[in-house]
């Protein structure tokens, strides 16, 4: 303290080799009465995140860091009117001051005022399992209960994640709040300066978690045990880059689009591509086709793909299945409803042909016209649309050579084909036009490996090369 003013000055500890290091959080003003160890501003460098405590106990005089700037080890930090300091000295002067070391002796800078502060904690240990969960609120220990915070409610949170939590973007007293609330930081998404984690981004998570938001410990869909929350994408107001309009999704599109986010996080998924020599079937369907029309069928190349579909799905049955909910067993069906997905106006929708395996390949394409009219007219009932085993998704008649279908959960596999065309193939010693019909067949890899689904593709390919055998009767 420099006894003539009564003002003490508090520096920035040592920060060892880091340099110019962002102020992210002010945390104290002039006027606030702070004691020892009480955190004045937040540092964040690209490795971690400090608090640097006062070294002195008073009130404020003024702080000379501001949020968004930097600091470097021995920058003033803040003046303090130390306790018990009156009026400034030199108006009222010690008697002892003339005897006093000048203030730019050794004795001077070694006085506590210079004191360095504490080096910067490491992530403080979480409290004993005994003591109630608390929120650090303005320096003071609030217990969750007088937040109407039930202690129960870490019961829904999934464990911390230690590397997760350490890497997570928060400062020490935001990571202290975190430990005392259980609150695995990996999770949190984070809206302070530059996405930081703030006290009220975790007390938005706790919220978020008794209000059952969160993925709670214990079995979920398709058997996976707890998982992390997932990040949230923040929002953007975009009116500040342009004019923007609000249009609503329609209803199928709100139905499909949850479910198929289910799908895509809950499963994972891999995607085999291969393609089909279908020259012969085209041939062969072209043949057809007065014959299909005269029995007021379109045979289209998607009866065909349906019929090779059956045969793979009897021939591979785990594609047939279902993991149980316990994660521990598959249901394996005795019977074979093959879904599709149709584009509609309103949305995409997936109509299934019930028992595909007892049609011929006349009957699916009757089955599929009918229920592809119904899907377009928006007039399919529910049950047009359950209990489908597998699904096809044909982007054929639009274009594309492959794409990544997402599984129609709880299913275990989607077949993706898009648009054929004529590409030279090498055979036998030379060059041959073929018409090639590429496959993208994605699957649940917790219930199929890679060297199954090849097999499954190479059989694919294979029926659909030999097409004539799929225009046999089906008993
Ligand atoms: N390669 C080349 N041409 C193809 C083809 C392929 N793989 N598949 C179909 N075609 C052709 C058909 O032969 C038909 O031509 P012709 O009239 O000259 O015979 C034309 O494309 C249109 O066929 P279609 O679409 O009427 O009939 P389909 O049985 O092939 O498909 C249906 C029916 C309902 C699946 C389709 O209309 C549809 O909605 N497809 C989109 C599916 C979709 O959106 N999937 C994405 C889901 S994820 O967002």
């Amino acid at each position: 303290m420099n006894a003539a003013t009564g003002l003490v000055e508090v520096r920035v500890p040592d920060l060892g080799n880091f340099k110019d290091v962002a102020v992210i959080e002010v945390l104290v003003k002039p006027g606030d009465s702070v004691g020892v160890d009480t955190p004045l501003v937040t540092l964040e460098s690209d490795k971690a995140a400090m608090d640097v405590p006062s070294t002195a106990s008073g009130v404020i005089e003024k702080i000379h860091a501001t949020k968004g700037g930097t600091l470097n080890s021995g920058d003033l930090l803040a003046t303090l009117r130390a306790d018990g300091a009156g009026a400034p000295a030199a108006a009222a002067p010690a008697p002892a001051a003339a005897a006093a070391p000048p203030a730019t002796s050794p004795a001077a800078s070694a006085a506590p005022a210079a004191r360095p502060a504490p080096p910067p904690q490491a992530a403080p240990a979480p409290p004993p399992a005994a003591a109630p969960p608390a929120e650090r609120s303005g320096g003071k220990l609030v217990p969750l209960s007088q937040l109407g915070v039930p202690t129960s409610y870490r019961q829904d949170l999934a464990p911390i994640d230690e590397p997760g939590f350490s890497r997570a973007h928060a400062g020490p007293s935001v990571r202290r709040f975190a430990r005392e609330l259980g609150v695995n930081l990996a999770q949190v998404a984070g809206h302070g300066f530059k996405d930081r984690i703030t006290h009220e981004d975790v007390k938005a998570f706790v919220k978020h978690v008794l209000g059952g938001g969160a993925p709670a410990a214990g079995a979920a869909a398709g058997g996976a045990a707890a998982r992390p929350a997932l990040p949230e994408v923040p929002p953007v107001d975009f009116a500040q880059f342009g004019p923007t309009a609000l249009e609503p999704l329609s209803r199928i599109q709100r139905i499909s689009g949850s479910r198929l986010h289910a799908s895509w996080v809950n499963i994972p998924h891999v995607t085999q591509f291969d393609e089909a020599d279908i020259t012969e079937l085209e041939q062969l369907r072209a043949s057809l086709k007065d014959k299909a029309q005269a029995a007021g069928v379109k045979l289209t190349p998607l009866a065909f793909i349906m019929r090779a579909c059956v045969k793979a799905l009897q021939e591979f049955p785990r594609f047939n299945t279902a993991l149980a909910p316990d994660g521990a067993n598959l249901i394996v069906r005795k019977y074979l409803h093959l879904g599709f997905a149709a584009d509609t106006p309103n949305g995409l929708v997936v109509p299934v042909v019930r028992d595909a395996d007892r049609k011929d390949i006349y009957a699916l394409a009757r089955a599929l016209g009918t229920l592809a009219d119904k899907a377009r007219q928006g007039k399919l009932a529910p049950a047009d649309m359950q209990g489908g085993c597998f699904t096809i998704s044909s982007l054929g008649g639009i274009g594309g050579t492959a794409f990544t279908p997402i599984i129609n959960a709880p299913e275990v596999a989607i077949l993706g084909v898009s648009r054929s065309s004529m590409r030279p193939i090498y055979k036998e010693g030379g060059f041959v036009p073929r018409l090639m019909l590429p496959l993208s067949l994605s699957y649940d890899h917790r219930v199929i490996d890679g060297a199954m689904a090849a097999r499954f593709t190479t059989f694919l390919a294979h029926t659909l090369a030999e097409a004539r055998a799929l225009l046999e009767a089906v008993l």
